[in-house]
C-alpha cells in the first residue's frame, strides 16, 4: 500500500524532488529549522505536520 502510494506521488512529484538525493536535501530543508544538520524528533514532528506528502514518501523505501 506505501509503495502504492509512493509511486502515486513520484508521478505527482515536482522534478525538485523526483530523485531520493533531491528529497533528501528537501527533507533537510524543510525539517531542519535550524539549520544544524540534524532533524531532531521536534523537528521532524514539527515538519511532518507541515509536509505529510514528504512523510509518506520516507515511510517508503525507494531503493530495490
Ligand atoms: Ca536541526
Amino acid at each position: 500500500m506505501l509503495q502504492a502510494i509512493f509511486k502515486m506521488t513520484v508521478a505527482t512529484l515536482p522534478e525538485a524532488i523526483n530523485t531520493p538525493e533531491k528529497m533528501t536535501q528537501k527533507f533537510f530543508q524543510e525539517f531542519d529549522v535550524n539549520n544544524d544538520g540534524k532533524i531532531t524528533w521536534t523537528e521532524f514532528r514539527d515538519g511532518a505536520l507541515r509536509d505529510p506528502v514528504i512523510v509518506n514518501l520516507l515511510e517508503c523505501d525507494p531503493n530495490p
